[in-house]
């Protein structure tokens, strides 16, 4: 397997909470995710001209925060309009780039662990004019533990989001904050007090980093990082992203999506196309784990029979 991080880079993530690596992805794995994009997200509607809901003050009755001139962004439903859960419709491209064997060693080396789970999975696009995607700055353990992010980056998690299309600042790329500019002034005391501390958000706005970059680039980020989503202004233009995040196998505090909930999506392109390893991420037991016998190993063949159970046996 070629290496495509380094130790630096996992540094990075663990001292400043973020890091972006440029071609993380090939070509390859490029164009047969954008292919599988395409089924999953068919007609590309993007428009000529990009949604400012903040000028237009359609954030509802309440004015939206005025940030130097420039009104704050907000996260709304209608970013979220192309946007799913894995699995999906389409080949084994996209439904396993969330455990591609790189990212897999990324997470247990920055979790410091062998044993990691995967624990959110989800394609996202986004259209020029589909939504006005400019967001405040925000963490993302709200919706990832139902607490507050440990001390100790290893039980907490991490988080990748994926760009599968050249992302510039007019592709809407994540903007963040590195841990050790946002500590300076307390912001997670402040984020909890008041999400729209505009005072706040005008502190975070002066560190602010962008992830833009070619396709390919991963963005590793943790749940107490400071980011937020930003518009997309190129006309006709459209961002593919994926985001996958891990957390420490056996970590109850963290949590998001439970895989069976999905059962009728088409685990089957999973199953049938994964390594141990990989399906390991879903919780699925390694072979040689007591859970397998016979009776297991015959009744998850009737479930999935296409499902080359060889190294479980
Ligand atoms: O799409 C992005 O670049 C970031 C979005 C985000 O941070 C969020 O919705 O929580
Ligand atoms: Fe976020």
């Amino acid at each position: 397997m070629t290496i495509r991080f380094s130790d630096a880079h996992v540094d990075t993530w663990r001292k400043e909470g973020a890091v972006v690596v440029p071609e993380f992805f090939n070509d390859k794995e490029i164009k047969d995710v954008t292919k599988d994009f395409e089924i999953i997200f068919p007609g590309r509607i993007a428009e000529d001209k990009a949604l400012n809901k903040k000028k237009k003050g359609e954030f509802g009755n309440k004015l939206p925060l005025q940030l130097s001139g420039e009104p704050m962004g907000k996260t709304t439903m209608d970013q979220f309009k192309n946007f799913e859960n894995i699995p999906f419709d389409c080949s084994s491209s996209l439904n396993l780039i969330a455990v591609h064997p790189s990212l897999i060693e990324f997470a247990r080396s920055a979790l410091k662990t062998n044993d990691v789970r995967l624990y959110q999975a989800q394609a996202w696009a986004k259209f020029t004019g589909e939504a006005d995607f400019d967001q405040a700055f925000h963490c993302d353990f709200g919706n990832h533990t139902l607490t507050v992010p440990s001390q100790d980056e290893c039980l907490n998690s991490i988080t990748f989001i994926i760009y599968f299309t050249d992302v510039k600042e007019e592709h809407g790329p994540t903007h963040y904050v590195n841990r050790t500019d946002s500590n300076g002034f307390e912001g997670m005391k402040r984020f909890l007090k008041n999400r729209e501390d505009v005072d706040h958000q005008k502190e975070l706005r002066r560190f602010e980093r962008s992830a833009a970059g070619p396709a390919g680039t991963l963005l590793a980020y943790g749940i107490d990082v400071f980011h937020r989503g930003t518009n997309l202004t190129e006309p006709g233009g459209y961002r593919y992203a994926m985001t996958s995040c891990f957390k420490k196998a056996g970590n109850d505090s963290i949590g998001y999506t439970s895989w069976p909930w999905h059962f009728t999506k088409p685990w089957q392109n999973i199953f049938e196309n994964a390594t141990p390893d990989q399906l390991n991420c879903f919780g699925v037991p390694m072979p040689g784990d007591p859970f397998w016998n016979e009776e297991t190993l015959s009744l998850a063949q009737l479930r999935y029979p296409n499902w080359n159970m060889s190294e479980y046996r």
